[in-house]
């Protein structure tokens, strides 16, 4: 009798508990998106390692991509070095989680070994050897992740900022301008059933947009097999229009027939010059808030994600992924770029893993009937 009516006891106090979770709604980010929308983080290795940080990762987030250890420079240090250790961790920690992993990236100007495109001397290799390497290089890293990655970044932007039209790269300087449809060729056909992305930033805003969709549709009219673009959105406070031309480049990149997704975003709360991403800019500039963030900046930072996240449920299975550049406030590039050593506040989750403003802005949206 005592047991049964423990037992009765437990039942009701479970039901109970379910119902309330139920009234109360989805409280993770990757509940609330349901299968509408994959929610991603850019991860290194503390975020797999310690128990407090993989918790966070597993519970709001169910897509990640390595901020580093995926770059040719790691993964294809020497001609016939490849070292698949590091990252092969993130694979099982994803394989375990149920997390889908996506490969950052197979090409691109930073973080890669000279030995692809470059002779000893720095002079450009020959586009037949530039060719021979870039097919080598692609081939054996994709096979390797064959199966275990949904996607690639292929080409990691391969647009110029000021340039008329293509950056200006050793691979461009080996090979010629159609090094970016050689690189989804060869991906491709390692691996004909892997999602293949081009990823680059600032493609929404007007000085860039216009390359960005005519390199996509060259690709396109190729034939190139390239399933999707990556819009990164490294955004910033002051550059409020973001959102509206994000509105605006959406469609025309779906026309192509291209899936879209944001592939960095974050949301700087510091003042800087530089815009985007250029990983080559440094500057000197303020560093406000090292005792903290301020209510009212963290409320305008929480009003920018909702916007962006807005743009994302406006465009259903058009817009597949959202991965923000990290996962909490310590670990994100943007206390080091483009100013060394500031405190700055990026993300959605502060640096005790609390859930910060912008997290139930977010929620907000992804939960909206
Ligand atoms: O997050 C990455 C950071 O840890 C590295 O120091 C930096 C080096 O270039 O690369 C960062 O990631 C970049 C990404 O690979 C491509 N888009 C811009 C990102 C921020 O620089």
């Amino acid at each position: 009798m005592k047991r049964a009516l423990t037992l009765l006891t437990a039942l009701l106090t479970s039901s109970a508990l379910t119902s309330a979770t139920l009234a109360a709604g989805p409280t993770t980010l990757r509940e609330a998106a349901g299968d509408r929308l994959l929610i991603g983080a850019a991860i290194s290795m503390p975020q797999i390692e310690d128990p407090k940080q993989a918790e966070l990762l597993t519970s709001q987030f169910n897509s990640i991509v390595c901020g580093n250890d995926f770059k040719p420079l790691y993964l294809h240090p020497k001609p016939d070095v490849f070292n698949f250790e590091t990252a092969d961790k993130y694979v099982a920690f994803a394989e375990a989680h149920g997390l889908k992993l996506i490969g950052h990236n197979l090409l691109w100007h930073s973080q890669a070994p000279a030995h692809l495109f470059q002779d000893e001397s720095g002079k450009p290799l020959p586009r037949e050897q530039g060719l021979a390497n870039l097919q080598k290089h692609i081939t054996t890293i994709v096979t390797h992740f064959k199966g275990k990655v949904i996607g690639w970044d292929v080409v990691n932007e391969g647009l110029a900022d000021s340039e008329p039209y293509l950056r200006s790269t050793p691979a461009l300087k080996s090979i010629g301008e159609d090094y970016i449809q050689k690189a989804f060729e060869f991906a491709h056909a390692a691996d004909p059933d892997v999602e293949l992305y081009y990823n680059d930033y600032n493609i929404e805003k007007p000085y860039k947009f216009p390359k960005a969709l005519k390199l996509l549709k060259a690709l396109k009219d190729a034939k190139v097999p390239i399933t999707g673009v990556g819009i990164q959105l490294h955004c910033q406070l002051t550059e409020p229009k973001t959102p509206a031309e994000l509105e605006a480049a959406i469609p025309q990149f779906a026309a192509l027939g291209l899936k879209v997704m944001f592939t960095e975003l974050d949301v700087d709360v510091l003042p800087r010059k530089a815009s985007g991403a250029d990983v080559t800019a440094k500057e000197q500039g303020a560093n406000p808030y090292t005792a903290g963030l301020p209510a009212d900046v963290a409320e305008a930072q929480g009003k920018y994600y909702a916007s962006i996240f807005q743009v994302a449920m406006n465009h259903p299975g058009v817009v597949t992924r959202v991965t923000t550049w990290g996962t909490d406030d310590s670990t994100s590039w943007l206390n080091d770029w483009p100013v060394r050593g500031r405190t700055n506040y990026g993300m959605l989750f502060a640096r005790d893993l609390s859930p910060k403003p912008a997290f139930a802005d977010v929620m907000k949206v992804l939960t909206a009937k």
